[in-house]
């Protein structure tokens, strides 16, 4: 078969389920083959962050895999900050770059598109990607992609595929079939015997969940296995919105200081922590109150678990949770503890609110259904705290603006569903703009944007600057000329009685643009802005 044919039927049997991208002349035979064979469906957008972040959050939602195809130098090296969003958040992202043919590299002339030298493009992705190839031997190439695809299957991070455009239509033999990672059962089954037996002795443990468990596809199994724990179930600010989907309800997502009492307690408190999946990074646990204490707790991450002074490499999560659920039993009996969120906005005259935005959105879900939300960064993202338990994909960690939009038409594209996107102006500058390629794909977000005219993350750790602010750009003029439809809002009840008007009217996307105070934030951010500053000012304390 040719060696285009067989790569797509490889992304597809790995389980990728679309691709986006951007041509290019050294990509042009390729996109020619991905739009003649049709294995996959490609939706082209008009920037290559934007291509990233949607594929980014295809194979984050999903699972499997995530496809950004796109052209040499310019359109690769544009997506460099997606694929490097995607390695620090685990998301299995698959670069496919065109690139000059052999032939070209020998003409003794500098190419456009061209940096230092030939292999400058694979010497930068090299380090945002976990596996890398070049398919430039007919003999190798099958091997070579199988060996890639695996990566990011098992590893759940970025790789990257360097294509010569000469190459495209070579012969080559089918590319090996997708094999999971090996389990070391009986690994698995000794740390999580010890592990059990750990938690048994302690009076509070609890169980906090991290984005590995969306990546591997374990929610069902540790949902069942929470039940059986009978203990608190709770997730990191990355992994918010794990378990939704499943239908298992969470006691809330820690945040520590920038989270309600009750919550943080049941984690820092906790004298047994279960820790599943998740990253330890400074979103994640860089407001705490009280350290957590990584010898009393256990975490299985990156295929290995640690726990007390015992270290297990080699223990893929699923392993783990699977011998944590066949020798699990109840361990606490606490009254079941699920998060509340704010229901019940008053339609009224005055100015809204970020924390108005949450309540309006509960109201709507509680009337119509939950929405999977894909979020950009700034507070959007922590208002979304207070919303309902529903899947939810956010730069949690990496905390990249420009996500929102294009992961919403990643995550519609990947899951059928139409998606509520939160965005703030600053964002939306960069990549709302996508919003006008949905008629041409069939998508119809419904896209809240938080309009505070300002960078007002950036305004709420320093009030006394002024560039921080931004013009006022109207946007909910735009959406119509991009094939929308467009709502500017600055009261409760013109906000409720525009997300009634987005729900009815499915033709479109929908753009409703909140009007927002620039120095008034969510509880969340306000919270999470004054734990940083007392740290800040207890350090400083210490150090004089
Ligand atoms: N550039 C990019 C690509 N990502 C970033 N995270 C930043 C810059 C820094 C940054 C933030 S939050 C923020 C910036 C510029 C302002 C966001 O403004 P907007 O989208 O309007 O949302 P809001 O007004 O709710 O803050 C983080 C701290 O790094």
């Amino acid at each position: 078969m040719k060696l285009a044919h067989a790569l797509l039927q490889a992304l597809k049997d790995y389980g990728a389920g679309e691709i986006f991208g951007i041509p290019g002349d050294f990509a042009l035979p390729l996109f020619r083959q991905i739009e003649r064979i049709n294995t996959l469906p490609l939706f082209t957008l008009s920037h290559e962050p934007a291509v990233g972040f949607a594929a980014d959050a295809a194979g984050r939602y999903r699972g499997t895999l995530g496809v950004a195809c796109v052209t040499y130098g310019a359109g690769a090296l544009n997506m460099i900050n997606p694929v490097a969003t995607a390695y620090a958040e685990k998301s299995p992202l698959v670069v496919i770059s065109g690139a000059p043919g052999a032939a070209e590299r020998t003409m003794g002339l500098g190419l456009h598109h061209q940096v230092k030298h030939f292999d400058s493009q694979m010497l930068i992705m090299r380090e945002v990607t976990c596996a890398q190839c070049v398919l430039d031997d007919p003999a190798t190439a099958p091997a070579e992609i199988a060996r890639v695809l695996t990566a990011a299957r098992h590893l759940s991070r970025p790789v990257y595929i360097e294509f010569p455009r000469d190459m495209v239509e070579a012969d080559v033999s089918e590319v090996p079939s997708f094999r999971p990672p090996a389990k070391n059962v009986a690994a698995a089954k000794e740390a999580a015997r010890q592990a059990l037996k750990m938690l048994k002795a302690k009076k509070q443990p609890a169980m906090l969940l991290g984005v590995e468990i969306r990546r591997y596809g374990l929610e069902t199994k540790v949902a069942k296995l929470a039940k059986t724990l009978g203990i608190p179930v709770l997730t990191t600010f990355m992994g918010r919105g794990i378990l939704a989907e499943v239908g298992a309800e969470t006691a809330g997502t820690y945040l520590g200081l920038a989270g309600d009492v009750a919550t943080r307690r049941l984690v820092e408190r906790a004298d047994g922590l279960l820790m599943l999946g998740v990253i330890l990074c400074d979103t994640n646990f860089g407001v705490s109150k009280r350290q957590i204490d990584m010898r009393s707790s256990i975490h299985a991450f990156d295929g290995a678990v640690h726990f007390e002074h015992h270290s297990y490499a080699g223990i893929i999560l699923e392993a783990f949770v699977d011998a944590l659920l066949a020798g699990a039993e109840k361990l606490g009996k606490p009254k079941p503890v699920t998060a509340s969120y704010p229901r019940g906005l008053k339609p009224s005259g005055r100015k809204l609110l970020p924390q108005d935005v949450a309540t309006a959105v509960n109201d709507f879900f509680a009337n119509h259904g939950v929405m999977p939300i894909a979020s950009d960064m700034g507070d959007c993202l922590f208002t979304a705290m207070d919303i309902e338990h529903t899947a939810l994909l956010a730069p949690g960690y990496y905390a990249t603006m420009g996500t929102g939009i294009p992961f919403g038409l990643g995550l519609q594209a990947a899951s059928g569903k139409r998606p509520l996107v939160l965005v703030g102006d600053g964002a939306f500058q960069m990549t709302g703009w996508e919003l006008g390629n949905c008629r041409r794909l069939g998508l119809n977000p419904v896209v809240l944007l938080f309009n505070n005219t300002a960078w007002g993350m950036l305004k709420a750790f320093q009030k006394d600057t002024g560039y921080n602010d931004l013009d006022d750009w109207n946007f909910a003029e735009h959406a119509e000329t991009m094939g929308g439809r467009g709502m500017r809002v600055s009261t409760p009840a013109e906000l409720t009685a525009a997300l009634e008007q987005a729900h009815s009217d499915e033709s479109s996307f929908q753009l409703i643009e909140i009007m927002l105070p620039a120095d008034v934030f969510s509880r969340t951010l306000t919270r999470f802005t004054d734990a940083i500053s007392s740290k800040s000012a207890l350090a400083a304390e210490a150090e004089a």
